[in-house]
């Protein structure tokens, strides 16, 4: 049998080329309740329901912000919500120009008899849900895998079953109408060198690959949406250049033409390196038949949750502090972003 050739391929692949336009990418804000719950305890933001709903209305709403992203990922939750005028967030982000999408993975689980490592939940009653958020708007979906660096980590096992979970997922949702993002997460937590990256990057990736072909999945209808290949956070530094060199040749050995978009996740990088990262890899000179953008969390949230801390009277400054954001990295995105001007750490926004 050959690749998924349902009713909605053309819709897939044109779902998945809009979301690879250059100079756009996509706002993660799919945390969980309890996640949100968390960053907001952190910065003594009150942990209500309201307040998730008028935080994500104060992205949503950031004046110009939607014309650099091409898609938002949304928690279940946000999909069904309306903005303070009575509109649904769906339609406030397709009037954008942008398209809704939805993170459908139910987290993830310890697998026995390894050293703490995960698979990821979700697959029952998968297609009913898909068909439900189709209708209400959702034409791509989300599903992350984790996998960490040790001694003996990632295990076969666990590459095994990840890369036929985000594989089994992925026939899912396009049999629903959904482009799935495949995001393999390997943590950055670790004393590994940048080589160990890699190599366990194109490994898993290679899984995922074939595991994806295994399943009969349409690429030209998929995004992935890896980490990028970088020293241990417990390792010294390198260069953005030597991140761009590795995170290339990585995708080089594995991501089939076919796939139109590598949409990053941050994996806790701070916002500026997030986007010089990026910059850096759209300016490497190399074969790289892929858009090659941004589907960040943090590194498009921080400063903006930040400045905004619950208060009404600062909404206009946390917007200013997204709108930033998403300028610098929609300029990442074409290599364009101005190394010569640096950004302070805290407000997102100081020239040197
Ligand atoms: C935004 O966070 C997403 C949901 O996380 P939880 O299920 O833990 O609440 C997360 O999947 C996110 O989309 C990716 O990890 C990428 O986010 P970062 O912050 O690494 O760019």
């Amino acid at each position: 049998m050959s690749v998924f050739c349902g009713k909605y391929s053309d819709q897939l692949i044109s779902t998945a080329a809009y979301i690879a336009t250059p100079g756009k990418g996509v706002l993660a804000a799919d945390e969980s309740t309890n996640s949100i719950g968390k960053r907001f305890v952190s910065m003594n933001i009150e942990n209500v329901e309201t307040n998730h709903r008028r935080y994500r209305e104060l992205l949503f709403t950031t004046p110009n912000a939607l014309n650099y992203l091409s898609g938002v990922i949304l928690f279940e939750d946000t999909l069904y919500q309306r903005s303070s005028t009575g509109k649904l967030f769906v339609d406030v982000l397709k009037d954008g120009g942008v398209i809704p999408g939805i993170n459908v993975d139910k987290h993830k689980v310890k697998v026995a008899g390894t050293n703490g490592e995960t698979t990821t939940q979700g697959l029952d009653n998968l297609a009913k849900r898909c068909r439900e958020y189709y209708t209400v708007g959702a034409r791509f979906a989300k599903w992350r895998a984790v996998f960490k660096i040790g001694p003996t980590e990632p295990s076969q096992l666990v590459i095994n079953q990840n890369a036929n979970g985000l594989a089994r997922y992925a026939i899912i949702c396009q049999e629903n109408g959904l482009v799935p993002f495949v995001e393999p997460d390997i943590l950055v937590a670790g004393s590994h060198d940048i080589e160990t990256c890699a190599k366990v990057t194109e490994t898993v990736l290679a899984a995922i690959f074939k595991a994806l072909n295994d399943h009969h999945v349409l690429l030209e209808g998929t995004i992935l949406k890896p980490n990028m290949v970088t020293p241990g956070s417990d390792s010294p530094k390198v260069a953005p250049e030597v991140i761009a060199a590795y995170t290339v040749a990585a995708f080089q050995r594995t991501v089939p033409a076919a796939v139109p978009g590598i949409m990053f996740l941050s994996g806790g990088q701070s916002e500026v390196v997030a986007t010089t990262n990026l910059n850096a890899i759209n300016q490497f000179v190399g074969k790289k038949p892929w858009t090659l953008s941004f589907s960040f969390g943090r590194a498009l949230q921080k400063t903006t949750m930040e400045a905004w801390s619950g208060k009404e009277e600062n909404v206009e400054a946390a917007q200013a502090a997204f709108l930033t954001r998403v300028k610098a990295n929609s300029e990442a995105t074409l290599g364009t972003f101005n190394a010569n001007f640096v950004e302070d750490e805290s407000t997102g926004n100081s020239p040197r």
